[in-house]
């Protein structure tokens, strides 16, 4: 447990009703002491004015202690609420510091929680998570994911794994008859289900995971074909400029957008063509950088500039030079100017919509979500990171090998070997075996306070 007693400012910065400096650990009982000039009782809210080290007047709040370790961070810990002018937080702070504490790190009080037992990482990740999510249902997984529930499934997928362990090398222990043991239908319908679990948790994780990062699109294509258009219509506002002059767009425009929860980062650039003036070539680099970083293009063509059912030449020409790891929708738009234009374009790859008149533009908003893979699992997303998804995978390659192994070639020691692999990687996302390093990263990226 660490020793020094750490302070910060809780709320955001600006004016409010109130602000809260907290402070954790040895120092903060005689540091309540020293400013409020009494006891405080455990976990009893108290009225009273806050002084500072000369005896004046800071402002009158309310203090509470949190004796540890049934305390957020395990330690003692104080809150101090007073009026939400930084003014007097940063006086506030100001007598803690005096007294003995330091400033906290980014997150360093639920890193506290976390070295002392108090969540697993996943759930201090989720406190993150939960800060940082900007619709319901992104909070709604990190609240699961914080209460525990991902931490639980990944407990339970370890003991099921502990279980498979135990048989396959119990077997090995009578090694005459391993090779009936090991294609006991048992141990297959163990793995199964271990299998099953994994699948079902990642599905939730990977859910989590779009709710919070959502996928970004850019809109690209010639000029003019009706670009900002359609980003006014996918939003619903009338944020980009929008005439019949072609070069209209220059300046990259981004927009958020969310479709049934899951965010869409919404990107309008300038039409892609040669052009002599520097500000629009400017313009169509930019473009460019956008595309090459998206999740998806959306590649605009003209309804009504079809040449026998054929994309023209430059869409053609520009659509081979995109970068061929971006998955490409083609949205054909002006559809209202060719109303008996084939419907055999609405297929796939290619989406017909109209941005003046709102034609088609559900169907590729459920486009949209259907190539992020974004589907509601029945039991609810779990807030997660990237990197317990790869571990994840990484498990269920594990457990899928060592099945496969029993089954074919009954070679129990490397089957284990696989079993043993599996649970070094559930390890990696409870935080039990976590390098300092990651440590650092996960909580600098925390907000200071908490
Ligand atoms: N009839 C019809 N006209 C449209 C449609 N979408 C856009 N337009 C018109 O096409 C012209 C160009 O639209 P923009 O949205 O500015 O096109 P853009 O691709 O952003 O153009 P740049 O920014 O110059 O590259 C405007 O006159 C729009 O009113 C549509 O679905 N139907
Ligand atoms: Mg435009």
């Amino acid at each position: 447990m660490s020793s020094d007693t750490i302070a910060a400012i809780a709320t955001a910065s600006g004016k409010g009703a109130i602000g809260v400096v907290k402070i954790s650990g040895s120092a903060s009982h005689d540091i309540a002491k020293q400013i409020t000039r009494k006891t405080l009782s455990a976990r009893q809210a108290s009225y009273t004015p806050f002084y500072d080290v000369d005896g004046r007047t800071i402002d009158h709040g309310v203090a509470l202690f949190f004796k540890g370790p049934d305390s957020y961070t395990g330690e003692d810990v104080l809150e101090l609420q007073s009026h939400g002018n930084h003014v007097l937080l940063d006086q506030l702070l100001e007598v803690a510091s005096r007294l003995g504490a330091r400033s906290a790190r980014p997150g360093e009080f639920t890193e506290r929680a976390f070295l002392n037992d108090k969540m697993d990482l996943a759930q201090a990740e989720a406190v993150s998570d939960l800060i940082e999510a900007s619709t319901a249902d992104a909070a709604s997984a990190a609240v699961r994911s914080l209460q525990g529930e991902f931490s639980k499934q990944v407990t339970d997928i370890l003991e099921q794994l502990l279980n498979c362990r135990v048989y396959v090398e119990s077997a090995l222990d009578f090694a005459e008859e391993e090779i009936d043991f090991l294609k006991d239908s048992d141990l297959a319908d163990r793995f199964t289900r271990l299998d099953s679990s994994v699948t079902q948790l990642l599905a939730r994780s990977q859910e989590g995971i779009l709710l919070r990062d959502g996928i970004s699109i850019v809109i690209a294509g010639l000029p003019n074909v009706g670009k900002s258009s359609l980003l006014n219509r996918l939003t619903g506002e009338d944020t980009a400029i929008v005439t019949d002059i072609a070069g209209t767009t220059r300046d990259v425009l981004k927009e958020e957008i969310n479709i049934d929860g899951l965010p869409i980062h919404i990107i309008d650039t300038a039409g892609l063509r040669h052009s002599d003036d520097p500000i629009e070539q400017e313009g169509v680099r930019r473009a460019r950088v956008q595309i090459d970083q998206a999740d998806r293009i959306l590649f605009i063509v003209q309804a009504d500039e079809f040449q026998e059912n054929h994309y023209k030449a430059e869409d053609e020409s520009l659509l081979s030079g995109l970068p061929y790891h971006i998955p490409i929708t083609i949205v054909i738009n002006k559809a209202d100017l060719v109303p008996d234009i084939a419907k055999e374009f609405n297929d796939k790859d290619s989406i017909l919509v109209s941005a003046k008149t709102g034609q088609g533009i559900k169907r590729l908003q459920e486009h949209l979500k259907q190539c992020a893979g974004f589907k509601k699992t029945p039991e609810g997303a779990l807030m997660a990171r990237r990197r317990h998804i790869t571990a994840l995978k990484n498990v269920q390659h594990h457990i899928q090998s060592a099945d496969r192994i029993l089954m074919n070639e009954s070679a129990g020691e490397i089957a284990a070997e696989e079993l043993r692999l599996a649970q070094d990687q559930i390890n990696l996302i409870t935080g039990e075996f976590t390098s300092d390093d990651l440590l650092g990263e996960i909580f600098s990226r925390f907000c200071i306070g908490k």
